[in-house]
């Protein structure tokens, strides 16, 4: 049987839903789990050619729908350095994804592999793993059935979390190079994270313990793994309280808890019985998501999110490089989207005098751009982002020979950061024990923490609108091209509001435009984003 025949074959037992149309987004394919068969199939034929493409570097596959409710699912790859896939390759995702048949899919894939001169009998390799929602085994026979179809020789990791898969895709292809990453197993990640984490508090100590919510999801049982090989908080370790960890009942998954519902509700998880003044933080479904929060018995509330976990390792690392002498050879760079708050924004520019850039919503945009400075620090609002440092700031910071004991120290507690500090991908498991780190050496606490700066007040709204597509936003989504006149419109509303700021844009991964305003007070605020959002309708 030809290669070709077998994909049809293969095909023919993941029919592709009539009527429904697929499209590669922001997060790969998302949907409703029982909507996802042929998806999954296809990802798997995608997979066998982006490896073949690049001679055979192993591609990583995971299946996760986050934080979406517990009924969703979604696939998406995993370029071989633990990137998100490249952009341009997105289009032959959607292209496979929307074949009509089984024929026309073989066809689609032949044209492909004809287009970008692959060579279809070279060989292909995949890792792939899962969230803990129930849909997961199941989509996993259809991956399986499309990589023996294509011939991608594979290694099921079984139950991870997504920075988990990002970071064995890339020890699985640096394994053996001058770029060893590590690992390439659950384990490795464990021992190279729990050894960085000692290593980076240098002595210090982690003062009292931290409530962690891990949103029903993966990241609960993961948790409970890297404790195992975590210091006695008496010697470098840290005391954990893990809260929300069920993942026996799927239904509980991002229900009333996780970084979204804390974001996007500014209140605790209610099943994690948070105490005033006790230091909390929530994972979400799988795992690469961090927010920090506590609550003042007066104040209430207190959000920690994606735009102070950026700014408070902005502020330790170039620290660290002035303290180790390497000041003028590191630069320190942070990069946020529209949704990063002013006075945040403010704050990198004015207090710590680092460049900030400003790209569109997604992690790929803002990774990418984090790759252009030497130390670039991203997160996304929604408490999604890492820290990496280019080849030639490790470089740097490797061979530099310290000129006195405290220049040594302040090296050693860098070095130790990049250890720990998943390069790949945001990962709220080594996300948590950098912030913990850094409130150690300065030993702080949230409320400290906190005082560093104040937000504007803010809000969010989303509106449905009947076409969202003809919303075109650019200058990294702060302003509308089109529909024309709306931008001016905008522009003449925030004019009235002290420290006003609004912008409208198509959502990503919803059918609807989201509007996001800031001003001096949360009356203002408010009024702002629903002018705005009326402006839209
Ligand atoms: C996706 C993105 C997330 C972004 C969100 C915006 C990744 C892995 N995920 O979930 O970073 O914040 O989309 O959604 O890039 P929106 O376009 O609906 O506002
Ligand atoms: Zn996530």
């Amino acid at each position: 049987m030809s290669s070709m025949q077998s994909i049809i074959d293969g095909s023919g037992k993941f029919p592709k839903p009539k009527d429904q149309s697929f499209q590669y987004g922001t997060a790969g394919f998302r949907m409703k789990a029982s909507l996802l068969d042929s998806v999954v199939y296809r990802v798997a034929l995608l997979a066998s050619l982006r490896s073949r493409k690049l001679n055979g570097q192993t591609i990583g596959v995971m299946i996760t729908a986050s934080h979406n409710p517990p009924e969703d699912n979604g696939v998406k790859l995993v370029d071989p350095m633990g990137e998100m896939l490249e952009a341009s390759w997105e289009t032959y995702a959607t292209t496979l994804a929307n074949a009509a048949s089984d024929e026309a899919l073989g066809e689609a894939y032949e044209t492909l592999s004809k287009d970008l001169n692959i060579d279809l009998s070279s060989p292909a390799r995949a890792v792939f793993a899962r969230d803990t929602r129930a849909s997961g085994p199941h989509l996993v026979t259809a991956l399986l059935e499309g990589f023996n179809a294509a011939g991608v020789k594979h290694t099921d990791y079984e139950l991870l979390t997504t920075p988990q898969l990002h970071y064995v895709t890339r020890c699985v292809n640096t394994k053996g190079t001058p770029f060893d990453y590590g690992e390439p197993t659950e384990q490795g990640y464990y021992e190279k994270t729990a050894k960085a984490f000692k290593a980076a508090l240098g002595g210090k100590k982690v003062n009292g313990s931290l409530t962690v919510d891990c949103a029903n999801g993966v990241g609960g049982p993961k948790l409970h793994e890297l404790v195992k090989y975590l210091a006695p908080a008496s010697d470098g370790g840290i005391d954990l309280r893990i809260v929300n960890d069920d993942v026996v009942r799927p239904e509980r998954l991002n229900h009333q808890c996780g970084a979204d519902f804390v974001k996007t509700g500014q209140r605790a998880p209610p099943a994690s019985h948070a105490a005033p003044l006790e230091r909390c933080c929530s994972l979400d479904g799988d795992a690469d998501r961090l927010i920090y929060y506590f609550i003042d018995k007066e104040s209430g509330f207190h959000l920690l999110d994606g735009d102070r976990i950026a700014t408070l390792a902005a502020l330790f690392v170039g620290d660290l490089a002035r303290n180790a002498g390497l000041g003028e050879k590191l630069k320190v760079g942070v990069v946020q989207t529209a949704y990063a708050n002013g006075g945040s924004t403010s704050y990198i520019t004015q207090d710590l005098k680092l460049p900030v850039t400003c790209t569109n919503t997604g992690v790929k945009h803002l990774h990418h751009a984090a790759t252009k400075f030497d130390v670039g620090v991203y997160f996304e609002a929604n408490g999604h982002g890492t820290v990496v440092f280019s080849e030639l700031a490790l470089k740097r910071i490797n061979k530099y020979d310290p000129k006195s004991p405290a220049q040594a120290s302040a090296l050693d507690t860098l070095k130790a950061l990049t250890q720990l500090i998943n390069q790949t991908v945001g990962d709220a498991l080594s996300d948590f024990l950098l912030v913990e780190v850094i409130l150690a050496h300065k030993a702080w606490g949230l409320h400290e923490w906190d005082l560093t700066y104040s937000d504007l007040p803010n809000r969010l709204v989303r509106v449905e609108v009947p076409d969202r597509n003809i919303f075109k936003a650019v200058d990294a989504e702060r302003k509308l091209e089109n529909p024309p006149g709306a931008q001016a419109q905008i522009d003449a509303l925030v004019g009235k509001y002290r420290s006003g700021r609004s912008f409208a844009r198509a959502s990503g991964t919803e059918d609807a435009v989201r509007v996001y305003a800031e001003a001096a007070t949360r009356g203002e605020a408010d009024e702002l984003a629903t002018l705005v959002g009326r402006l839209v309708i």
